[in-house]
C-alpha cells in the first residue's frame, strides 16, 4: 500500500477531489498553507492499493495546472529572517507536489 501526498492549488480542489470520487479513490482533504507565498493550498492524503498509484498520478496531474501567482509576502517565515521578500514576487505555483510514501501497516477500527 501507499501513501500519495498532494499539494495542489486550492482553484485545483474541487476537480481533483470530483475525479478522485469517480475513479472510487478514497482521500482525506487538510487545509494548508504554503511556507514560501504563506498562500493558502490543499493537502491531499491518498491511501491506496500499490497497483493504483500511476491511476492516481494521472488524475493529479489532469486536474491539476500551473499558474503565475505575484505576491508580496507579510511577514517573515517564523524567525528564519532571510526567507523574507519584502517586495512582490511572481512564480510559477504548481500543477501539483506529490510525495508517494510506502505505508508499513493500514488499519481501520
Ligand atoms: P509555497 O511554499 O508557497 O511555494 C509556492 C511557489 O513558490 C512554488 O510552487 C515555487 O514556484 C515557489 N517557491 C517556493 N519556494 C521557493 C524558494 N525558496 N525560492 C523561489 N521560489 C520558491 P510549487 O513548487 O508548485 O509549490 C507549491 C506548494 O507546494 C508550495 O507552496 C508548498 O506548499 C508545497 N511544496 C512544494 N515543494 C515542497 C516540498 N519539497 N516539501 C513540502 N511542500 C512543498
Amino acid at each position: 500500500m501507499k501513501m500519495v501526498i498532494a499539494i495542489v492549488q486550492d482553484k485545483d480542489s474541487p476537480k481533483l477531489q470530483q475525479n478522485l470520487v469517480n475513479a472510487g479513490v478514497r482521500a482525506t482533504k487538510l487545509a494548508s498553507t504554503g511556507g514560501f507565498l504563506h498562500a493558502g493550498n490543499t493537502t491531499f492524503l491518498i491511501g491506496t492499493n500499490s497497483d493504483r498509484v500511476h491511476e492516481v498520478l494521472e488524475l493529479i496531474r489532469t486536474s491539476c495546472r500551473s499558474r503565475e501567482q505575484v505576491v508580496t509576502p507579510m511577514s517573515p517565515m517564523g524567525s528564519q529572517v532571510e526567507s523574507y521578500v519584502p517586495y512582490p514576487v511572481s512564480v510559477q505555483v504548481g500543477g501539483a507536489t506529490v510525495f508517494v510514501l510506502d505505508v508499513e501497516q493500514f488499519e481501520q477500527f
